[in-house]
């Protein structure tokens, strides 16, 4: 990891180019290439370092389930030769090691204010400028303003009653302390079985003294079966990286090119075949599972076969059959996002172990000494909350945002966000949103998916600056237009079946969405086609 410092000093802008506001991935990659075009830009994060939420969830067992030789920039040939994996899955303190080195090699740094929030950022019509405010009192005035906040950056912690009076300690593991938790002796809580459930869980039991999961929803997980970096894999994705990257974007999920995807259908497999089939992809381990038929999220018929494989293997994984009937989802299979696991259900057999079913019997209050639900009372040390994002708009809504005629974000978005191709949305010109909803995101590779959004918007800012260009904006009835395929997309598949943060089920009162397009190669064929027709769908003056 780096040593380098970060820059905490305050700069006083007037006038610049381009505003970045986060520096994760997506901002890091934005500011590196517009500061290639040569126009001025300051990017603003909120942390004191890079790598937003490779940053913040530092939780056991914090990981990436997509491929290191997937996860990570193409933008750079040297980039890609030089760094080195060292296991199948990276695990959070490598991706946030890349990241940081990535800073350093492309001098990031000078650029980047940490730990300074943005606060506002309202477009003012007469100079055609974005006025951004942060809560350290920068005030600057961009021409662009470039929102790369991230998805999966605003936590959601329920609000239960109590928590302020609570004696021990909580701990989000989107905001996981630096120096680490001490589980040893304690008695712990984990509410949430969601993907940073499932792979801090089996850690925090051998950790503690005793572990007591609270679980809404079952979910399914696959194991992910991850394994030091072989050598000749890596030596041989980097012998043609360029075709490995392309092969990939070619895949629905802008992943899994040399691991997963088969066309066949499972409803047309024989009992037999499918049974030996799931047995492959179960010991290969991974979200690829998902794809080891062709139909899977298509077909309710197909994916109740792989329902009932993932349902099986928990029976046969989990002593106690009363636990394992709990732990069993009821779902669509992959609705909610399929989780990769390293013993979760395992974990389960553990004597110092214990799983409630909050469904049954929802939590009603923290205590200051542990928590309530409906019908018991539970002694705790330390509860983790491993509830969640306000996904995709959480971060978006939470800084105040406005566009023509004073309109904010919030007002505009207020039945569930509204974007042309998740770049833009109309009322707001010159705003882009880094992997927006209404983009594929969470449903692709992300770094892909960053670099395919961060390249488009460079080329849109060139393109509007050799045009002699000030402004360009989504136009109503493209976004209508995208808005309506983005969901027809969605409903021809089983995702928006069951209450998932894809919809914003998960955060109370938000509006029930589709967020994610569901087809990288598809959006990306559309976002070429957009701007071989001079940005059709844009309003450009
Ligand atoms: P997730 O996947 O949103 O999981 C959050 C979990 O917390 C999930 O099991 C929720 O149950 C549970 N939850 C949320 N609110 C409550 C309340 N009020 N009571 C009980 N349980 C609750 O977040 P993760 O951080 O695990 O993963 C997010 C993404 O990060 C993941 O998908 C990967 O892309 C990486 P629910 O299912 O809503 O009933």
């Amino acid at each position: 990891m780096s040593s380098s410092k970060p820059d905490r000093e305050r700069v006083d802008i007037a006038e610049i180019d381009v505003v970045v506001v986060g520096a994760g991935f997506a901002g890091c990659y934005m500011l590196h290439r517009v500061r290639e075009m040569g126009l001025s830009v300051r990017a603003f994060e909120t942390s004191s370092g890079v790598g937003g939420t490779w940053y913040w969830n530092r939780y056991p067992g914090a990981r990436c389930d997509i491929e290191s030789m997937e996860y990570s920039y193409q933008f750079s040939e040297e980039l890609q030769q030089e760094w080195e994996w060292s296991e199948r899955y990276s695990p959070q303190s490598e991706i946030l090691a890349y990241i940081n080195h990535v800073a350093d090699r492309f001098d990031l740094r000078r650029d980047i204010q940490f730990e300074t929030r943005v606060t506002s950022a309202h477009f003012d019509e007469t100079g055609r400028r974005w006025h951004v405010v942060t809560d350290r009192g920068d005030e600057l005035s961009a021409q662009f303003c470039i929102m790369a906040t991230g998805c999966l950056s605003s936590t959601n912690t329920p609000d239960f009653p109590g928590l302020d009076a609570f004696e021990g300690d909580w701990v989000h593991t989107g905001d996981w302390p630096h120096e680490g938790v001490d589980f040893s002796g304690k008695r712990v809580g984990v509410i949430g079985t969601g993907s940073s459930g499932i792979q801090s869980i089996p850690l925090i039991a051998l950790e503690s003294d005793h572990l007591t999961v609270f679980q809404r929803t079952a979910n399914y997980s696959v194991p992910a079966n991850n394994r030091p970096m072989d050598p000749q894999v890596q030596a041989k994705v980097k012998a043609d990286y360029r075709a490995f990257r392309q092969r990939n974007s070619e895949m629905p999920f802008g992943a899994f090119a040399d691991v997963g995807r088969r066309e066949e259908s499972a409803v047309l497999a024989t009992e037999e075949e499918r049974a030996e089939h799931y047995d492959y992809w179960w010991i290969e381990g991974g979200l690829t599972f998902l794809a080891s038929y062709g139909d899977l999220m298509f077909d309710a018929d197909a994916n109740a076969t792989a329902a009932s494989y993932v349902r099986g293997k928990i029976r046969e994984l989990v002593d106690d059959p009363e636990v394992a009937e709990i732990l069993i989802p009821d779902q669509v299979f992959g609705c909610k996002r399929l989780c990769a696991d390293t013993g979760y259900f395992e974990t389960f057999n553990r004597s110092n172990v214990d799983l409630v079913d909050v469904r049954k019997s929802p939590i009603e209050e923290i205590t200051p000494t542990g928590l309530r639900t409906g019908d018991a009372e539970y002694a705790l040390d330390v509860i983790v909350f491993a509830t969640g994002f306000d996904a995709m708009t959480g971060a978006l809504l939470g800084i105040d945002i406005r566009g023509r005629d004073g309109q904010t974000l919030g007002e505009k978005w207020s039945a569930g966000p509204r974007t042309y191709l998740g770049l833009g949305t109309a009322g707001f010109p010159n705003l882009f949103t880094i992997t927006g909803p209404g983009s594929p995101s969470v449903l692709a590779n992300m770094v892909p998916a960053i670099e395919q959004h961060v390249n488009w918007i460079s080329d849109c800012i060139q393109y509007l600056r050799d045009a002699g260009l000030h402004e360009i904006e989504a136009s109503i009835d493209a976004e209508d237009a995208w808005v309506d395929h983005v969901n027809e997309v969605a409903n021809m598949t089983l995702f928006p079946g069951c209450n998932s943060w894809y919809l914003g089920a998960n955060v109370p009162g938000k509006p029930r969405v589709f967020m994610p397009y569901i087809g990288f190669p598809m959006y990306v064929e559309k976002c070429e086609e957009v701007v071989a027709k001079n940005y059709e769908g844009f309003v450009t003056s």
